[in-house]
């Protein structure tokens, strides 16, 4: 008996929580970078890509981002900030935005575009460490290289 009073309050808040969920998505993203005013372009470069928030954090390196999934997207926002010279866990900033970054802001690159000749410079390559999988075409490697070549 006690279910079926309950099963109007459940479907309302199933109802509200559904709501919620589908206007603001949360998420937690590591962004590489330095100090304040690294801080400064990866909050600019998310919010003007849809972030609704967006605090940077330098000790963590980890961004906080809340956007609405219908406007905008977690690749979105990491290839903007991308393309002001930091790295996110997902897309690598060009070798040119990053030598734009002012000295301070020179973070220490964990994920490099040189990632594919060290992939393909170790004993046994493996596919999750090949970016481009022609990477080792002009090796004797076969390893990442695409099925069937
Ligand atoms: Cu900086």
């Amino acid at each position: 008996m006690k279910t079926y009073k309950l099963f109007p309050a459940f479907v309302f808040a199933l109802f509200i929580s559904t709501a919620i969920f589908a206007q603001t998505t949360k998420e937690a993203i590591k962004v590489n970078g330095e100090c304040g005013m690294c801080k400064k372009k990866i909050e600019k470069a998310a919010k003007a890509s849809g972030a609704t928030v967006a605090s940077w954090s330098p000790d963590t390196k980890v961004l906080q981002v809340s956007y609405n999934a219908k406007k905008t997207s977690s690749d979105k926002i990491q290839k903007a900030i991308a393309a002001v010279g930091y790295d996110t866990e997902k897309y690598a900033a060009t070798e040119e935005a990053y030598n734009n970054l002012d000295e301070c802001c020179k973070y220490e690159r964990k994920t490099s575009t040189t990632n594919n000749d060290k992939c393909c410079d170790m004993e046994k390559c493996s596919k999750e460490n090949c970016k481009d999988m022609n990477c080792c075409k002009d090796k004797d490697k076969s390893c990442c290289q695409k099925s069937g070549k």
